[in-house]
């Protein structure tokens, strides 16, 4: 039989399944496939990043905005311990990704040899397949097995690869046909949707709450709440999954969200819960009111509320079949009731956005962006007050990308993303939204959007502090501690990486210096001067909050001796969202 290196058979298996893009840093341990890469340049795009967590964090942005899994390798060591913030940012927004983990060579494994770290320990909470390559003649098949694998449960999967083992040649077995299909989601049970149907007809206040699960069902989704009259909430991730200026739709729930998804979900009497394992229970019912729950997970059911009529399965089949069980709806009192809600906080919303006060306000910031940007942008949104901002402020559409860090939440993810975004998508204008700590956590890699040109318009919010902290420890009756860092000019930053750099501090300039931003043809920063007192109040305030607001100002008095009125929000704005 023929031979093969073994690291060419690795990159054969990566084409076979369609991957063409790579990030990570070369070195010692992974040389050997580096090589490979090399070998293959023609059609494998392989960027190097400046810092391991980045190539992880946009491998994980390129699967969002893709679907297609994505790829980050490393030397081991150092350099796998760096990625593991992109790995789990994979994990816990369910997104395949593939993780190739240089290591030392195989013969002195076990030494305590120069960079040896117990990888596959290290990975085992991460990883859905987790394999030490230890025979160079099964590459081919465990590289198959791991991205099948990954796919399957959309999840990581990483082979830590022995350097040594993959410059032997082996037998070539590449041409050798493999199945790339995967298995049927399961379809619901009729009895499933009967329940759920009947619980559907007999209801007089449903609300849904939308999740991920139904991010390839977006027309069903549609049907659904305009069937039957339903106010619908969404997710975090899933702003895109109903378009902004649907007036069935009210926002997000929780701190992030807003009023009236607050107010529709504490007097619905059916809670139907869509593609969404919603972590934060105080802010769904507070009565025992039935609920639907669709999704293809069985343990998700019933996780986070009790369920009295579960849909197991592809939630898209869920949906078609509810609605074609299920008689319309032709008006509902209580969805009248709740679109009033939402006309009165978008009216708030637009006030907002209008503000021309000095420093600038973000949602004034977000207005203009709104102004210049169109329904094909994609948006990398980072963690931080950003999130508040672009999750409310934004009017986004169904054909736009909107992505962050769900559910690990990190900060750093927004350039990341972006690069991932300007990859996938050449032609589509790429934003990142930042605060100035999130940016700072990972801005050297900004020269690597300027080595491999790709235009972007990254915004970083200048409030020289961790806004969010801030406002979470006033939140919870603590005195501020540890949340203020000095100016850092991010523009002149950019000017010295080789892209262009603005700052942004007289609301006057907003429209201009925004518009003049989206024109350039190289990565740009706009280094925009915001009000330190946005206060990125939740869409309801609850008692506690209230509560414990009362308390910091109070011990900001008496052990801070000095009153921070001027960080709170005005009264009509705090007692607007309270009541
Ligand atoms: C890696 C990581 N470290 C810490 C946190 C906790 N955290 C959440 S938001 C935030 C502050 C973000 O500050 P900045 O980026 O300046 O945005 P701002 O809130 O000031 O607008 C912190 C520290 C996190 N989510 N991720
Ligand atoms: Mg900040």
């Amino acid at each position: 039989m023929a031979k093969i290196k073994a690291n060419h058979a690795l990159i054969k298996a990566l084409k076979a399944w369609d991957i063409d893009q790579i990030f990570g840093i070369p070195g010692d341990s992974i040389d050997a496939v580096v090589d490979g890469l090399k070998a293959a340049e023609e059609d494998m795009n392989f960027y190097t990043v400046r810092h391991e967590e980045v190539g992880s964090l946009a491998a994980a942005a390129y699967t969002k905005i893709t679907g297609k899994i994505g790829v980050a390798l490393s030397i081991g060591g150092p350099g796998a311990i760096h990625l593991l913030n992109g790995m789990y940012d994979a994990k816990l927004d369910n997104v395949p990704q593939l993780i190739l983990a240089g290591q030392a060579d195989s013969d002195v494994l076990g030494t305590k040899a120069f960079q040896e770290v117990n990888l596959p320990k290290l990975f085992e909470d991460v990883a859905v397949y987790n394999k030490q390559l230890s025979d160079s003649s099964d590459v081919f098949e465990i590289v198959n097995e791991a991205i099948r694998t990954a796919y399957e449960k959309k999840g990581v999967a990483v082979l830590t690869l022995p350097n040594n083992l993959l410059n032997t040649k082996i037998k070539d077995t590449t041409h050798q046909m493999f199945d790339k299909s995967f298995k049927e989601p399961k379809k619901p049970e009729v009895s499933q949707i009967e329940k759920a149907s009947e619980l559907l007809a007999q209801s007089k206040k449903p609300v849904v709450l939308v999740g991920q699960g139904v991010d390839h069902a977006r027309d069903e989704v549609k049907t659904f709440i305009e069937k039957f009259k339903i106010p619908a909430i969404v997710s975090l991730p899933s702003k895109c999954i109903i378009s902004d200026d649907h007036p069935y739709k009210l926002g997000n729930l929780g701190k992030i969200g807003t009023k009236p998804s607050y107010q529709a979900m504490q007097s619905a009497d059916l809670l139907i819960l869509a593609g969404t394992n919603y972590p934060y229970v105080d802010y769904l019912p507070k009565k025992d009111i039935p609920c639907i729950q669709l999704d293809i997970k069985e343990e998700a059911i019933g996780h986070r509320f009790n369920v009295d009529a579960p849909i197991v399965g592809d939630a898209k089949v869920g949906l078609q079949a509810l609605i074609e069980a299920t008689p319309e709806v032709p008006e509902r009192d209580f969805l009248k009731e709740m679109v009033n809600h939402k006309v009165t906080w978008d009216k708030w919303m637009a006030e907002d956005m209008k503000s021309e006060a000095e420093p600038i306000r973000p949602e004034r910031l977000m207005h203009a962006i709104n102004k210049v940007t169109n329904k094909d942008t994609i948006f990398s949104i980072d963690v931080g007050t950003a999130t508040v901002w672009s999750t409310r402020y934004l009017q986004l559409d169904v054909t736009n990308k909107f992505i962050l860090s769900s559910w690990l939440g990190t900060m750093g993810c927004g350039l990341p993303g972006a690069i991932a975004a300007k990859i996938a998508h050449p032609e589509r204008q790429a934003v990142c939204i930042s605060g100035d700590g999130a940016f700072a956590m990972v801005m050297q890699d900004f020269t690597t959007a300027v080595e491999y040109r790709l235009p972007m318009v990254i915004f970083v919010l200048n409030n020289q502090e961790l806004s969010f902290i801030k406002y979470e420890q006033q939140a919870a009756g603590e005195l501020e501690y540890g949340v203020d860092f000095h100016d850092l000019d991010f523009a002149k930053f950019a000017e010295n990486c080789g892209g262009i750099g603005y700052t942004l501090k007289d609301p006057k300039d907003i429209d201009a210096v925004v518009q003049t931003a989206f024109q350039q043809s190289k990565p740009t920063i706009v280094n925009v001067h915001v009000d330190p007192n946005a206060a990125p109040l939740p869409g309801k305030i609850l008692p506690e909050e209230a509560k414990n607001y009362m308390k910091w100002m109070y011990r900001s008095i008496t052990e801070d001796k000095e009153l921070k009125i001027d960080e709170l929000p005005p009264m009509s704005e705090a007692v607007k969202r309270f009541l």
